[in-house]
């Protein structure tokens, strides 16, 4: 894969406007879709308070990220089903081979599905233990509001809009920086057949082999 020339928008920070083309945006949507018959999405819960996400989740990969009561973690299997994750699509490993260069594929794909009304509040990512990796972001579907900070929960946030086909690399020194997704704008896209916003984020978790 090749990617267009990037947007670098903040130090750590590549944004690829409209990397992928209509057909790609709509094999991704099958494949994610597709997935959700050995991987249904379901609704993860905060840790200790139970309080149920607004997105729901499935994972491609050798490792799932999850939720539940217990806490974070990520996990070889479906926390319902108990089925091992489907494989990462060909279509995101190569384009994290061209977004990242990282010497290693990623074993994690989450997918966030977003309805009407779906946020997710200010977090960091850092279950992972290779935070030399970049994070990989791709956006599908109804346009989206991201809002992103520094390295401490206070201080100075900047948003900007995810649209359908974008990818966005968050390495360096935004790895571990604190982001959410504050609103999408539901029906802004025809792309989901019923409606909404998919993210897949492309992330490896434990260090390459020496
Ligand atoms: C910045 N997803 O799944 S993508 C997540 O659009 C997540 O669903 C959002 O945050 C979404 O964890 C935001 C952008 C993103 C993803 C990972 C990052 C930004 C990041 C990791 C580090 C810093
Ligand atoms: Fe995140």
């Amino acid at each position: 894969m090749r990617l267009p020339s990037k947007l670098e928008i903040a130090p750590g920070i590549a944004l690829w406007p409209g990397a992928l083309n209509a057909a790609t945006q709509e094999e991704l949507v099958r494949e994610v879709f597709a997935l959700a018959d050995v991987s249904p999405f379901y609704r993860p819960v905060m840790p200790k308070s139970g309080k149920p996400f607004s997105v729901e989740e499935s994972n491609f990969g050798s490792l799932g990220w999850v939720s539940t009561v217990e806490g974070y973690r990520y996990a070889k299997e479906h926390p319902l089903t108990h089925a091992p994750w489907p494989a990462i699509p060909e279509i995101l490993l190569a384009l994290w081979d061209a977004a990242t260069g990282y010497r290693a594929p990623p074993e994690c794909c989450l997918v966030n599905l977003y309805g009407e009304g779906a946020r997710m509040g200010l977090h960091q990512d850092r279950d992972e233990r290779a935070l030399d990796a970049a994070v990989v972001s791709v956006s599908l579907g109804d346009d989206a509001l991201f809002r992103i900070g520094g390295d401490t929960r206070k201080g100075a946030t900047r948003s900007f809009p995810l649209k359908s086909g974008d990818v966005v690399t968050f390495g360096g020194p935004a790895r571990l920086a604190f982001h959410g997704i504050d609103r999408i704008v539901y029906g802004s896209s025809r792309l989901i057949p019923q409606g909404g916003r998919l993210n897949l984020t492309l992330r490896r978790v434990t260090p390459p082999e020496a």
